[in-house]
């Protein structure tokens, strides 16, 4: 269904669409106003990690460009923004000196988005750890998640009066098993001992955060986003459904059961439990605190069978092919079903509060042409997946709102610029920005919106 106004009628007027972006993949302007370095300055100056050896020195330039991305966010007729806040800017060593400047820049972003009637989403964490903590074992090492508290003190006592919602931490799988156990993201280890420190260090942050962000601001939605996988079996032997299920513990037990139920996952602790960190007294009930909200990241499914290497180390799954093979431009099977089986099978194994979509999207490379970026795979994309979430919507389920992913072509991590996720094209050359055809075609569905029954006074 591609018609807006025809999808329209399938969502609620209070509905949130919007469009997401995170600091290091946008802002560019890496030692500016005291900035410092993050572990992806430095992973991306490294030879071999990342694509073309690119980095986040310009990005999009966003840092400088503020006003003018803000009302090419509100031409999108989105009733929200998500963003991420740059720990290095704000407490560039990690722990040690704030850095009044770096709080000023998301000042004017939160000033900026209350002056146009848009909400504020924003996330505390999206990869971007100070350098300096690195110094200490970053994710691997406990006292990070106190550096993390102490930040999102920081962040929310200068900021949170004018955020409408915040997220902790954006996927913590990734930056715990695809950078420390999968060596793709900074700071690229390839070691199971240190992702379960890493593990263990997160979600502990994670709830030190909760705590600290509700003493700052009772009343300010906090929540946490995941991009939990859906994962099927490559077959229907026994031994691929006994796969995907320890995959599941694996990729969505490990955050999900800490979070949303105080405790891992038992076949993972039975597995990795006695290469864990010290689990203390109190930390369960830290994680386990209740969020208001929680988003989903969904792009692709997961298919696994069992892994026939003798000894192979937990989850012991090896990838199965798609079944079919629609895929965008980074390889991603296109499947839009898994997501409504995802949020189904993740409702029916825990309690989960009110989910926004934080991020779907896909990846195609068009360029502007006469003007124009022809980008149909990423409409249809996104309109596919949106249908889905009306379906769920119509079967009870609370989901309420969508951020499309990406407002504009950015720096995509391993794979630097070379992959596009924006819905808005981004000349790295001149910086010039053109609204695709998904763009032109979202902002006829989001710019309905609020509507009817909404409940959202943008004064
Ligand atoms: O670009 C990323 C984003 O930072 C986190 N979620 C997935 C996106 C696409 O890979």
């Amino acid at each position: 269904m591609t018609d807006p106004k025809t999808l329209a009628e399938r969502f609620p007027g209070d509905f949130l669409f919007g469009v997401a972006t995170a600091a290091f993949q946008i802002e560019g302007a890496s030692k500016a106003d005291g900035r410092k370095p993050s572990i992806w300055d430095a992973f991306s100056n490294m030879p071999g990690r990342v694509f073309g050896r690119h980095n986040g020195d310009v990005a999009c330039d966003h840092y400088n460009r503020l006003d003018d991305d803000l009302d090419l966010i509100a031409a999108l007729g989105v009733s929200a923004y998500r963003f991420s806040i740059a720990w290095p800017r704000v407490i560039p060593e990690g722990i040690g000196p704030v850095n009044e400047k770096g709080l000023d820049f998301y000042d004017r972003l939160v000033d900026g988005l209350k002056a146009r009637g848009i909400r504020a989403f924003a996330t505390l964490y999206h990869w971007d750890l100070p350098l300096a903590l690195a110094g200490d074992g970053g994710w691997t090492a406990r006292s990070t998640a106190y550096a993390f508290q102490r930040y999102a003190k920081t962040a929310i006592a200068r900021l949170g009066d004018r955020l409408d919602a915040v997220a902790t931490f954006n996927e913590p799988w990734c930056s715990v098993w695809l950078s420390h156990l999968y060596g793709i993201h900074a700071p690229g280890e390839r070691n199971m001992d240190a992702a379960l420190h890493a593990l263990h260090v997160t979600n502990l942050a994670h709830g030190l955060g909760v705590a600290a962000i509700r003493a700052e601001r009772p009343s300010l939605p906090v929540g946490l986003v995941l991009n939990a996988h859906q994962i099927y079996p490559g077959s229907e032997t026994a031994a691929d459904r006994a796969a995907a299920d320890r995959a599941f513990d694996f990729h969505n037990g490990a955050f999900f059961g800490p979070a949303f139920g105080g405790a891992y996952p038992e076949s993972f602790m039975q597995a990795l439990g006695d290469r864990m960190p010290a689990i203390e007294p109190g930390d369960m009930e830290t994680i386990s605190q209740t969020l208001d909200w929680w988003g989903l990241n969904y792009y692709t499914p997961m298919r696994v069978a069992a892994d026939p290497a003798e000894g192979a180390e937990f989850p012991a799954t090896v990838p199965a092919p798609p079944v079919v093979d629609v895929r965008t431009d980074i390889g991603w099977e296109v499947h839009p079903p898994a997501l409504g089986d995802l949020i189904r099978r993740l409702n029916a194994d825990y309690t989960l509060p009110d989910c926004y979509i934080t991020e779907n999207g896909a990846c195609y490379n068009m360029d502007v042409e006469g003007g124009a970026v022809d980008d149909q795979p990423r409409l249809d994309y996104i309109a596919d997946h949106l249908d889905v979430t009306a379906d769920l919507i119509a079967e009870g389920y609370p989901m309420r709102g969508y951020f499309a992913w990406s407002l504009m072509d950015n720096f995509e991590w391993a794979e630097g610029y070379r992959m596009r996720f924006g819905i808005v094209h981004v000349d790295y050359e001149t910086q010039v920005r053109t609204v695709k055809k998904s763009g032109h075609w979202y902002r006829q569905l989001a710019s309905r919106f609020p509507k009817g029954n909404h409940t959202y006074d943008a004064a």
